[in-house]
Parts: structure tokens; sequence; C-alpha cells
């Protein structure tokens, strides 16, 4: 019998905050990689409750609005989150584990925007390449998915910030950023000032892994009443997540994105998780979808021997 509560799997088949397009098509080839048959067969109860996606009109009424900035498919964006956030907190209303899979980053507005209804203190690890911490003034891109983290601490574009009323989401001490390697110099400021937790390449690379996972661990658990876990495949080397729009070389190995997982699991604090930016269209046979499988399994429980 297993522990792990069961499993409401969401696709979000979302890319528009992303600059490329391609993972939007995320969800379906993680599934199609077998990941909920997996999950059953590790006595684990998963079940999947459908798709947030887009109206086909598009949020028209929003597009005037937003020309104004340069943020990328804001309403777009907007609309796709509101939806998404709903569905979260229905999820976790239910006592089930939400487990979200991407989708681009952007997401994650969503996302802890449906969990925040339910937790005073949510913690977020955040495992990326990236720290997604701009705003419309730093942006070098205005795509959103590079800017998530910033909108759940409450800061950005008032029709993000607003997402589910409660604002800010998140507390900059309830974070924790591992494997970061490619951050802007607005990003940087932002989380020297606001003394966010980061674990960068050269933290992984000086300490191990182990001893990292071991900090973040400590660091969340005694303070938070729930931890989401958002995974961006980004995290892991070029080598092993070739499926991914914004690939930075020097990034974590295969061992060390699972022993990231396999150590969360033995903690038991994780609450939910998403899993984002795997773009098949740039994939190598399926490869990324793959290992996001093998991380998801490893995150709910699944052992070597
Ligand atoms: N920092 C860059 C930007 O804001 O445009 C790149 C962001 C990529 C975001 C990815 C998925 O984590
Ligand atoms: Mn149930
Ligand atoms: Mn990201
Ligand atoms: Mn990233």
């Amino acid at each position: 019998m297993s522990t792990v509560p069961t499993i409401s799997a969401i696709s979000v088949p979302f890319d528009l905050g992303a600059g490329r397009r391609g993972a939007s098509k995320g969800p379906k080839t993680i599934l199609q990689a077998g990941l909920l048959r997996g999950l059953q067969q590790m006595g684990i109860t998963a079940e999947h409750t459908g798709e947030i996606r887009l109206p086909d009109d598009q949020a028209a009424p929003l597009a005037a609005e937003v020309n104004h900035t340069n943020l990328k498919y804001l309403a777009e964006v907007v609309e796709v989150n509101t939806r998404l956030a709903k569905e979260v907190s229905r999820v976790v209303q239910q006592g089930h584990f939400p487990l979200i899979l991407g989708g681009d980053h952007s997401i994650a507005i969503g996302t802890i925007a449906g969990l925040s209804e339910h937790y005073t203190n949510l913690g977020v690890i955040w495992i990326d390449a990236h720290s997604d911490l701009n705003t419309a003034e730093t942006s070098p891109s205005g795509n959103i998915h590079g800017m998530s983290l910033a909108v759940s601490l409450g800061m950005g574009h008032p029709l993000l910030t607003e997402i589910q009323h409660k604002q800010p989401k998140i507390k900059p001490e309830n974070i924790v950023l591992i494997g970061s390697r490619s951050l802007d110099e607005g990003e940087k400021k932002l989380i020297r000032s606001l003394g966010i937790k980061c674990f960068t390449m050269y933290d992984i690379d000086r300490k191990g892994m182990a001893h990292v996972m071991q900090e973040a661990i400590d660091y969340i658990s005694a303070k938070t009443d729930g931890v989401h876990l958002s995974y961006d495949v980004d995290s892991l080397d070029p080598l092993e997540a070739p499926g991914t729009g914004t690939t930075v070389k020097g990034g974590l190995h295969f061992r060390e994105a699972h022993l990231a997982v396999e150590m969360l699991a033995e903690a038991g604090i994780v609450t939910s998780a998403e899993f984002v930016e795997v773009n098949p269209l740039l994939d190598d046979n399926n490869k990324t979808s793959h290992l996001a499988v093998g991380l998801i399994s490893s995150l709910l429980g699944k052992q070597i021997l």
C-alpha cells in the first residue's frame, strides 16, 4: 500500500509564455511516455483531470489593454492561469496531490495562485537554470515564463499578480532556488535584496547535491505549511534534457537531478509539483519526456531497490 495521496495530474498544453513554440505538446508526450501506468504500478492511485487550455476566442476582451506593455501574450497568459488556479485549488480541496504537467513555466503563476488559497506559508522549491524573477522593467525578452516567480511574489503586471486576488502568494524567505546558472542583472539584484535562498551550480559543484538538498529541505520545512516543487527541465544539462526551449550548458547531471527528488520523497515534505518546459519539437526521441516520467516517479517514491 502506498502512503502517497491520490495524484491528480493536470495537463496545461500552453506555450505562449515562452519565446519558442512546442512546450504545449509536453503534457501529451509525458503521458504517452507512460506516466500514469508507471505510477499505478507503484501502487499509487493516479488520475488525469483533463487539460487547461485557452477558449477558442483567445481572451479577446483583454487585448486592447495589454497592447501597452512589452509582455508577450499577456491576455492569454492571464486567461490560462486563471483557469489553472481554479483547477489546482479544486484538487487541493478534494485532498488530492496536484501534479501539473506543462507547458512553459508561466503556468507556475496559476499553480501557485491556486495553492495559495490553501496555505498561509507555502514553500516553493524552484529547480531551474533560471530564476524567473524578471518584471516588465528587467526582462530582456518580454516572455512571461521568465517572470512567474516574481509574479508570485506580487511583482509585475496587476492582471498577473491579482489572479485569485490574494497577493503576494508567497514570501521570499519561503523560496529556494536550485540549479541557477543564467540570471539577469535585475534578477540578481532582487535575489540579493530579498534574501532569497539560492543554490547555484557553483554551490552544487562545491558542496555536492546531497548537501545542497539537505540544506534546502531543512531550510524550507522548518517554516512552511506546504511545499510546492516547481521543476523546470532546463535545470538539467542539455545533454540529458535536449527537449527544452532555453537550454543552458553546465546543468544538473542525470543522477543529481534524480537525487534531488529522491531526497524530497524521503523527506516527505512536498505537497504539490509541476514539471515544465518539456518541448517535444526540440527533443531527441522523446528523451526529455521519459526523463520527466523518471523524475516524477522518483519524487512520488520510486526507489532503485
Ligand atoms: N531570463 C530570460 C528571460 O527572462 O527572458 C530567460 C528566461 C527563461 C525562462 C525559463 C524557463 O525558465
Ligand atoms: Mn478522492
Ligand atoms: Mn523556468
Ligand atoms: Mn528555465
